[in-house]
């Protein structure tokens, strides 16, 4: 059989280096479905459930490794399925490749059984890059485009390609001749580094400031030393937007922890007590957590020149690589001899952890578990390389706040976008990047019902390949789309709506045991230390069902006293909050987040 266009697709993929698509088959894609496997040998194929999780893994693969993630799809029902999981990789600013048939290129524009207009469905998602390969000699210059921008860009894009295009003999390269293009393989990583000037004045201020806030987020992932050592010098406290909770460990005494209204009292105080803001690497958005207009002069680290002063009006902008930036910068700072700012900060940093840990004692609640006991237990047993992935939903809460990260972690979940579903997939795909190392997913009952269930059984179809076969799943069984109802109660003052917001029980334990994974239920505190043990020794993926409280407030650290009263308002409304309990629980937590209390 002579070598058709999808088996050229395959061969340039491999020799960009690709070695894993994630998808789903269909006609529109048989082609290359046939090239995957005559060239199964360099490159795996994995299935999914569905579309979506194949681009939630893309993404997942593209967090954890820094390569380009790749998933695949058919045509119409496929491609649609594939968006959520492509705009969570956008809004990450991931490079995710995404490739997807289409019908014939003779049938096009004939109202053909799954013909849909891709172009214009992936006009938005795939807007640096997105094209149709309609003939043989189109597919090496679209694939090598898309997946340069896709680098270059930190963004998705898609290359369609028609399935009888797919099928045509390979042309690989086109005739010498007007309007041939000739593309080449490769990307070349750049060192940007903004201009000397504008080093010399952010370091000015950087001298000059007295309480020297740091605040980073994925873009510092790889600039550890950079940070802390820029941190040490300046005598400043480091905060982290959760896409950056990896980049500085939680044992640096003046990591403040996350920011946000998943994050801790200690970076609230910083924000609020400080002079000057170093953000690097970072589009954290809520600009009520970052100092108030006027109080700090503040500079901004960042690769993209469209991210910089967006949530903060920066007097000094600095357009390069976190990494390479803070190497040019370190030089040009003098080690602040005042040193009350960061020990005050150390001081709030140490006070916190032990309200985390008093938080974590394992207790139950209303006959449930409260959930920080599982989380901090979970944190204690990870390994030092372990990879952790968090879903939309009150886990995130816990995680931001009770996982303690060590170096050598990673960590992620829909940072952007915060759709529910990735924590699964992303946990799925660090196996597959990293099949030596423990991968851990913390997950709600309403992730897991729309669609972490289903992928648990790609994971039991897998697990086998892996070298380490751990992959621990945690699910929040509260019966409730629990954050959405907090935020029911805090911000609008409702009481719980059960009709929308009640999630009904599954025993994910028993699901997991059917399918040939392990299934521990967690029933009560006094078992945590025992599941959290089983299941990071298990010879199989697992998953704990921990029966938790959904009355446990994943309240931010600095509830506003409006937010307080609209609080109590509704939970006196809400009979099944169960009025005094909840108030009482309010009560404790205004004490123990609102600052000056
Ligand atoms: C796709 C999608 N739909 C809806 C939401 C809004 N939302 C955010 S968190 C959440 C509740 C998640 O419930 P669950 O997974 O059970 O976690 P819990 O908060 O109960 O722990 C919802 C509905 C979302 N972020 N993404
Ligand atoms: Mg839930």
């Amino acid at each position: 059989m002579a070598k058709t266009a999808a088996d050229y697709l395959c061969e340039r993929l491999i020799e960009w280096g690709v070695k894993t698509i994630y998808g789903y088959p269909g006609d529109g894609i048989n082609g290359i479905i046939g090239g995957l496997r005559r060239h199964q040998d360099e490159i795996r194929f994995i299935q999914v459930r569905h579309e979506e999780q194949a681009a939630f893994m893309a993404g997942g693969h593209a967090k954890f490794t820094g390569e380009v993630g790749v998933c695949m799809a058919t045509s119409g029902p496929g491609a649609i399925h594939l968006l959520n999981g492509l705009y969570d990789a956008k809004l990450d600013h991931q490079p995710v490749v995404a490739i997807v048939g289409q019908t014939f290129v003779t049938a096009m524009g004939g109202d053909m059984q799954q013909e849909v207009d891709l172009l214009s469905l992936f006009k938005d998602v795939a807007s640096a890059y997105v094209q149709q390969a309609n003939s043989p000699s189109t597919i090496r210059h679209c694939l090598d485009r898309a997946m340069r921008i896709a680098q270059a860009e930190h963004t998705v894009t898609c290359v369609i390609v028609p399935a009888d295009v797919q099928d045509m003999d390979a042309v690989e390269t086109q005739p010498p001749g007007f309007k041939a293009i000739h593309s080449g393989l490769g990307f070349a990583h750049t060192r940007h580094l903004p201009d000397e000037q504008d080093l010399r004045k952010a370091a000015e201020i950087l001298n000059t400031g007295q309480k020297v806030a740091v605040l980073v987020g994925a873009g510092a992932l790889d600039a550890t030393d950079e940070v802390i050592a820029v941190a040490d010098l300046l005598g400043a406290g480091i905060a982290k937007a959760l896409l950056g909770k990896a980049a500085v460990p939680d044992d640096v005494p003046y990591c403040t922890g996350s920011i946000g209204l998943l994050g801790t009292k200690p970076s609230w105080d910083m924000m609020q007590e400080c002079d000057t803001l170093l953000m690097i690497g970072s589009s954290f958005p809520y600009s009520n957590f970052l100092p108030p207009l006027g109080q700090a002069r503040a500079i901004q680290i960042d690769y993209s020149p469209r991210m910089l002063s967006l949530r903060y009006p920066m007097e000094v902008n600095l357009c390069g690589d976190s990494k390479a930036t803070l190497a040019e910068l370190l030089p040009l700072l003098k080690r602040h001899q005042d040193r009350s700012f960061q020990d005050g900060i150390v001081k709030n940093v140490e006070d916190w952890w032990r309200l985390m840990d008093d938080q974590a004692q394992p207790e139950d609640h209303n006959g449930r578990i409260r959930p920080q006991g599982i989380f901090s237990a979970i944190s204690r047993r990870l390994p030092d390389n372990a990879i952790l992935s968090s879903d939309s939903g009150s886990a995130a809460n816990w995680f931001a706040r009770q996982v303690k990260i060590r170096r050598g972690m990673k960590a992620s979940l829909s940072g952007n976008l915060a759709t529910m579903v990735p924590g699964v997939p992303y946990a799925i795909a660090a196996k597959f990047a990293f099949p030596d190392r423990i991968s851990v997913a913390m997950v709600g009952d309403g992730a897991m019902q729309m669609g972490g269930m289903a992928e648990l059984i790609t994971a039991a179809k897998y697990y086998k390949t892996w070298k380490d076969p751990r992959l621990v799943i945690l699910v929040l069984n509260n019966e409730d789309l629990n954050q959405v109802s907090w935020e029911q109660r805090v911000m609008e003052g409702d009481p719980r709506f059960a009709a929308s917001q009640d999630i009904p029980y599954v025993p994910y334990h028993q699901f997991a045991e059917m399918i040939g994974l392990k299934g521990i239920q967690l029933r009560t505190s006094s078992e945590i230390e025992a599941a959290v043990n089983e299941a990071f020794s298990s010879d199989r993926p697992a998953v704990i069902d921990a029966l938790t409280d959904p009355e446990e407030a994943p309240l931010p650290p600095h509830i506003t006293f409006k937010e307080a009263i609209d609080f109590s308002k509704s939970v006196a409304k809400d009979p099944s909050a169960g009025i005094t309990g909840a108030l009482e629980a309010l009560r404790e937590k205004v004490d123990e987040f609102v600052p000056g209390r």
